[in-house]
């Protein structure tokens, strides 16, 4: 697991999906969250809902748990996402991005099928990601201030 030690825009948990070796996105994704000063803690390739339910146990402050997959299998990978919701392991934002199913032709079926199992967005380009994690820390410090 790496992070840097820049909390200017806030943490975000970043990994690839449990069955998912695919590594190229990933690293460019830290990489470009990170130059855009978020803290990035990345827990890498093959990431079972478990390790990205204690990551953010471990960082509640989280603005998002970022969740890639290439090999077509993110259905499979995700099926104890809403155990972990539920018991209130996971409670922000979990965003699913890459290429969500097996062949060339993605179904709305496979998205709406993503949101069953509890994922709350769905990207088709990492590009978005920046603009999205602006939206959801301002979301974020609305929700605290009506808190306090
Ligand atoms: C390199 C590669 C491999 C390498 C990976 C090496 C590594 N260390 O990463 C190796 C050889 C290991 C590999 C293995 C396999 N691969 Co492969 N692989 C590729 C390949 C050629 C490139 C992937 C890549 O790095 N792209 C560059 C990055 C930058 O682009 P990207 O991954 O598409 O990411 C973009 C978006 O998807 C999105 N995105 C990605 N992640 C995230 C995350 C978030 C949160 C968000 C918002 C967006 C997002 O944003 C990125 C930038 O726009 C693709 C084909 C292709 N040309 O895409 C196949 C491909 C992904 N592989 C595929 C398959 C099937 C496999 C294997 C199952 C093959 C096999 N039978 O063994 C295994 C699976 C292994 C596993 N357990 O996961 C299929 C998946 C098919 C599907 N989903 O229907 C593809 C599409 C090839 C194909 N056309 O069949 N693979």
């Amino acid at each position: 697991m790496t992070s840097n030690s820049s909390h200017a825009r806030g943490t975000v948990i970043l990994g690839v999906a449990a069955s998912d070796a695919h590594a190229v996105a990933n690293q460019l994704i830290a990489h470009d969250l990170r130059e855009h000063g978020y803290t990035v803690i990345n827990l890498g390739t093959c990431t079972p809902v478990s390790e990205f339910a204690n990551a953010a146990l471990d960082n509640p402050e989280a603005l998002a748990i970022l969740i890639g997959s290439l090999n077509g299998h993110i259905h499979e990978d995700l099926r104890d996402l809403a155990k972990a919701q539920k018991s209130g392991a996971i409670r922000c934002p979990v965003v699913v991005g890459g290429n969500l199913s097996v062949g060339s032709h993605k179904s709305d079926d496979a998205i709406e099928k993503l949101f069953c199992l509890g994922v709350d967005i769905v990207l088709s380009d990492a590009a978005e990601l920046p603009e999205l994690l602006q939206r959801l820390s301002l979301d974020a410090a609305a929700a605290q201030r009506s808190a306090s």
